[in-house]
């Protein structure tokens, strides 16, 4: 099983989609092992966003991450990372497929109500930016044997 950082972005709080959103992941059978409200301060922002820095888009990202709460959440599941971000669907949300997270709920670049990481490394990486390590539960799932044979 593999672990992969999800957050839904201040845009994704303040349209109220939370709900709607956790939902979907857990409806696929991804397990929520963390999970909690905060909001990102502009040091957390660069650490998280450091390698943008020096792009023309990352002083408004700076802004509109730090913008208001965040719900932060460590996913587990089988191929967690590829199956979170092929969830979430592409950066931009006009050219995300049909039926993604970020199709269905957003319409620009710069509001894309969502973040999974990229990579193995960069989850295990971000994880360890906004989690400790007791804020992670590991536990069963009475329903685990009918989402995985
Ligand atoms: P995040 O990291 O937010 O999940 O997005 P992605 O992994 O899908 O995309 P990214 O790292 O390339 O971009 C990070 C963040 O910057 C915003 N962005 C990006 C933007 O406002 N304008 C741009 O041209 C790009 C490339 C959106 C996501």
């Amino acid at each position: 099983m593999e672990r992969t950082y999800v957050m839904i972005k201040p845009d994704g709080v303040q349209r109220g989609l939370v709900g709607e959103i956790l939902a979907v992941f857990e409806k696929k059978g991804l397990k929520i092992v963390g999970l909690k409200m905060l909001r990102i301060t502009p040091e957390l922002a660069e650490r998280h966003y450091g390698e943008h820095k020096g792009k023309p888009f990352y002083a408004p990202l700076v802004e509109y991450i730090t913008s208001g709460p965040v719900v932060a959440m460590v996913l587990e599941g089988k191929d967690a990372v590829r199956t979170v971000r092929e969830m979430m669907g592409a950066t931009n949300p006009l050219q995300a497929a049909p039926g993604t997270i970020r199709a269905t709920y957003g319409m620009d670049i710069g509001r894309n109500v969502i973040h999974g990481s990229d990579s193995p490394a960069s989850a295990e990486r971000e994880i360890g930016i906004f989690f400790r390590p007791e804020e992670l539960v590991d536990y069963g799932r009475a329903l685990d044997c009918w989402i995985y044979e």
